[in-house]
């Protein structure tokens, strides 16, 4: 019997099952009994791996199909009613013949399949800021990672009932099976029948044809950003693609900073950095989306809308993040890693040897193995995956489930520059923040010194995850900086990655980033002056120490450069990526562009 009474959703599920005609519907109530038994389920059935109890206890490890192996933005749609509120950042379809399309494929697409209703929070359950969501899937696989990447509960259910609401996300891998037919590991659809559909309007999201990451745990992406982006715009309040962590200073003094990078700029790393300034520690509260809110007090608030971590394995290291490495040391899921001969986990740059033992496609593996070209085979896909527990992790704050949120004193943009962009500077005001944010830019791999032609431009990071018009996006982080008036964050940008000439890293980065961070605090308590340049404040020197590190005087020099012409030729590449957002270019943004734009004359 269904655990609810709720009418809309008892509807809506029985709708569902209408169309897509499962075997049978099983209502989750995120219980540990219920993991366990579809974890079972599923090493019966050889989709899952069960691993050594005594090295990774209570874990698990997938092998996806090698065509399913990362979100798919090319089939990822914003299906708003009118094409110019998806804007120019987003593929858009007609949310009518989108519906027809994708009914088409729901239909009967769970015949031989058990349809799994999940009753999720995005937040911890109850707080003003956190959504309660249903998931419909087919996939056992997406019950138990939203298990640790959501809140699945039956006390959602009361609150659905309360409220009368929840956001709908259906989600099938678009795998049917006939009766007698051997289902495979990882069923999934082709890539043209893959469509991850978003009706911003509805607050709705389909989902078809895919089992991986964003693609199918749907509080993520397509519910934490693009719906939760659209509906934040809308409200008043703020969905980021930001990490979220707590500084303490020796006097006890905490600082709350979000960041946004776009990806492979060391999100996860930054969020549970171990700090090298004596006295100073790091805690963490989330890594990938903050939801933020304006409290009563006219700060802004902050929640990680998540419960666990969907990292990245490889370069995950004792030395490159110990913290997530202690976090998916037990109750974890792995994805498309290599399963050793003793049944652990490895991937590649793991800081630890391995023996060989089968790879992310389930093939026999050893570390220098070549395919027929000579090429060396790598052991884990690139975008491998570990499902863990945030609670697990041993720098997790101990305010990281605080149902209001904490008070955020500081915004970081930045990306991967291997020149132009100085290790940090601070904007003169907000507005020249979300400047800051909106023209964020990296390059899309770090060995060219001349790249600056490749450049991408990610605006706050949130390119593939703005549910909207991204001109209208911009235009909502300048509202929301008039609303919060002078307890806005003070805004910081930062480029870990810096070279020399000759190519060298001018930054060591990983923990070392904690003095920036220190740099920032110290500015935010109006402890250290700084120096004003024409692209914003910048640390006078010893103010950002630089004890103990082996940085010479002219690669500090060097780090913290304005050189004006680069600037200048950054600027006008932002023109053009701007250009595109056409009259919904924000005004305050072009005032921003021309007053940076003399600044930079004036040198
Ligand atoms: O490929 C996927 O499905 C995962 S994408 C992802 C996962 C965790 C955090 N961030 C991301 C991202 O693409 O930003
Ligand atoms: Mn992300």
């Amino acid at each position: 019997m269904a655990p609810t009474t709720n009418k809309k959703l008892l509807n809506w599920v029985a709708e569902i099952e209408k169309m897509c005609t499962p075997e049978k519907v099983v209502w989750c109530d995120g219980s540990t009994e219920e993991y366990d038994r579809l974890m079972a389920e599923m090493v019966a059935s050889g989709a899952a791996i069960k691993l050594n109890e005594k090295k990774r206890p209570n874990s698990f490890a997938f092998n996806s199909a090698p065509s399913d192996v990362a979100r798919v933005e090319n089939r990822t749609y914003i299906a708003s009613v009118k094409q110019e509120d998806a804007g120019p950042t987003n593929n858009w379809i007609d949310p009518v013949e989108l519906k027809k399309i994708m009914t088409k494929l729901y239909t009967g697409c769970m015949k031989g399949r058990t349809m799994y209703v999940i009753p999720f929070s995005m937040g911890p359950i109850g707080s003003p800021i956190a959504k309660n969501a249903i998931e419909i899937t087919d996939s056992p696989y997406v019950v138990v990672n939203m298990h640790i990447m959501t809140r699945v509960s039956t006390e959602v259910l009361r609150l659905i009932e309360k409220e009368d609401y929840f956001i709908p996300c259906l989600h099938s891998v678009g795998s049917p099976l006939e009766p007698g037919q051997e289902d495979s590991r990882w069923p999934c659809a082709p890539i043209e029948e893959k469509y991850i559909a978003h009706f911003p309007e509805e607050n709705l999201i389909w989902s078809y044809g895919s089992g991986y990451g964003g693609n199918a745990l749907l509080g993520k992406k397509c519910l934490a950003l693009r719906i939760a982006s659209a509906m934040a715009g809308r409200e008043g309040w703020m969905a980021e693609h930001m990490l979220i962590l707590r500084l303490i200073n020796p006097e006890g003094k905490k600082f709350h900073i979000a960041a946004a990078f776009p990806s492979a700029c060391g999100k996860t790393n930054l969020a549970m950095l171990k700090s090298t300034v004596p006295g100073w520690n790091v805690e963490t509260i989330g890594d990938d989306i903050a939801w933020m809110k304006p409290g009563k007090d006219g700060r802004l608030y902050a929640i990680n809308p998540e419960a666990g971590f969907f990292g990245v394995a490889p370069g995950t290291s004792a030395d490159s993040n110990p913290m997530a490495l202690a976090s998916c040391s037990k109750d974890a899921i792995f994805t498309n890693v290599v399963v050793t001969a003793d049944k652990d986990v490895w991937w590649e740059d793991m800081g630890v040897e391995c023996e060989g033992g089968t790879d992310w496609l389930n093939r026999p593996w050893k570390p220098g193995m070549k395919d027929e070209k000579g090429n060396k085979i790598k052991g884990a896909h690139p975008n491998s995956r570990f499902t863990a527990r945030a609670e697990h992790c041993p720098i997790i704050c101990p305010d990281w489930e605080d149902p209001k949120g904490v008070p955020i004193d500081i915004f970081v943009f930045g990306g991967k520059r291997a020149n132009t962009i100085p290790l940090v500077h601070e904007a003169f005001d907000f507005e020249q923040g979300v400047y800051m944010g909106a023209t964020a830019s990296s390059e899309p791999t770090a060995a060219a010194l001349d790249v600056d032609a490749k450049l991408r431009f990610d605006p706050f990071a949130m390119t593939p995850f703005i549910g909207y018009h991204a001109g209208d996006y911009i235009q909502h982080w300048f509202d929301m900086g008039e609303k919060l008036g002078d307890k806005a964050p003070r805004c910081f940008y930062v480029n870990w990655f810096r070279k020399t000439a000759d190519g060298k890293w001018l930054w060591p980065g990983f923990g070392e980033n904690s003095r920036v961070l220190k740099w920032m605090c110290d500015r935010v308590e109006g402890k250290v002056e700084a120096r004003e340049t024409p692209i914003g404040l910048m640390p006078i020197d010893g103010d950002l120490t630089l004890k103990d590190l082996d940085i010479s005087a002219e690669d500090w020099a060097e780090l913290m450069k304005v050189d004006t012409d680069l600037f200048k030729a950054t600027l006008e590449d932002a023109k053009e990526y701007l250009a595109k957002l056409g009259d919904k270019l924000p005004a305050k943004l072009t005032q921003q562009l021309n007053a940076l734009e003399a600044r930079l004359a004036k040198h």
